[in-house]
């Protein structure tokens, strides 16, 4: 029987995805990202899901696409069937919190979907590279503009021009993973924090992540206006009036993601 590219695990109101092609350290091919695509999507349309993990195992988070398939591809292949676009950037529809969990290597498209994630925890094995530029490539699923965003210009032209690995200790200090955390502790690390957002507000949390998003694409007066708008909004919303009621009250909040 054929391995699934993805194993599905739902934990309370977490949902978790696994990247399973192990053989082939989790590259990428269009099964994999169909199936991780769908299953992102289906995490998001389900009420009972507060947050997504997504991981890999031990040694390998992703080492990037499949370069024996891409190996053979022509530009008409590519531009044709719209490569990457066409089902890699899935996740950016996405609006409930995802959170990479990095164990081992994420390389190139790898490193470049835990980039995509909202929130990367990195175990203290994690390594971080986007090594296109040794095939004669370029970062091309958002590596080459997130990154710039993530740790500014001058450590994101040497990660793409000289193709080296950063430690997660380098990464956590530039500001590209979020937390470090000892290898045998981060499946219990990433979930207890999915669990902690998943007991939050959904609507709460998806206006923070437009909010948080909204500063990448707008100016300041205009991301500002954005933010200030979702706060207003959150005034009618019954879980705002439960969070603050249960404060005063000096009882935990029971939120209907209302
Ligand atoms: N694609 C396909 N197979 C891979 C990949 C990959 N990206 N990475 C590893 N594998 C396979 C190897 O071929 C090998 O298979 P086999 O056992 O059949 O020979 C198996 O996985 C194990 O690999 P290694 O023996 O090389 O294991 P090591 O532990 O020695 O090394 C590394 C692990 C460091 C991850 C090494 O395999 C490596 O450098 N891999 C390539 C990493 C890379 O270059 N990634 C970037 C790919 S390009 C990309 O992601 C671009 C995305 C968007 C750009 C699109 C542009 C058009």
């Amino acid at each position: 029987m054929q391995e699934q590219p993805v194993l599905i695990e739902r934990i309370g109101r977490v949902g978790v995805i696994r990247l399973n092609r192990p053989k082939q350290m989790n590259a990428f091919n269009d099964a994999l990202m169909d199936a991780l695509g769908d299953a992102l999507l289906a995490f998001d349309r389900d009420e009972g899901i507060g947050a997504i993990v997504i991981t890999g195992n031990e040694k390998v988070f992703a080492a990037g696409a499949d370069i024996v398939a891409m190996a053979s591809w022509s530009y008409m292949d590519v531009y044709a069937s719209n490569f990457i676009t066409r089902n890699w950037e899935t996740i950016r529809q996405v609006r409930k919190p995802v959170i990479a969990a990095v164990s081992g290597i994420a390389m190139g498209g790898g490193c470049e979907l835990a980039l995509a994630c909202d929130i990367l925890i990195a175990a203290d094995n994690a390594r971080f590279a986007l090594p296109e530029i040794k095939l004669a490539l370029l970062p091309g699923a958002g590596g080459t503009q997130r990154l710039p965003r993530a740790i500014g210009k001058a450590k994101a032209m040497d990660m793409c021009m000289s193709g080296r690995t950063m430690s997660a200790d380098e990464a956590e200090r530039s500001g590209l993973v979020s937390r470090v955390v000892p290898a045998e502790s981060l499946r219990d690390e990433s979930l207890a924090l999915a669990q902690t957002l998943a007991g939050y507000s959904a609507p709460a949390l998806m206006a923070i992540k437009e909010s948080v998003n909204r500063a990448f694409e707008a100016s300041l007066t205009e991301g500002m206006l954005f933010e200030r708008r979702q706060l207003h909004s959150r005034f009618a919303s019954e879980d705002a009036r439960e969070g603050m009621n249960a404060f005063l009250d000096k009882r935990p909040a029971d939120f209907r993601h209302r």
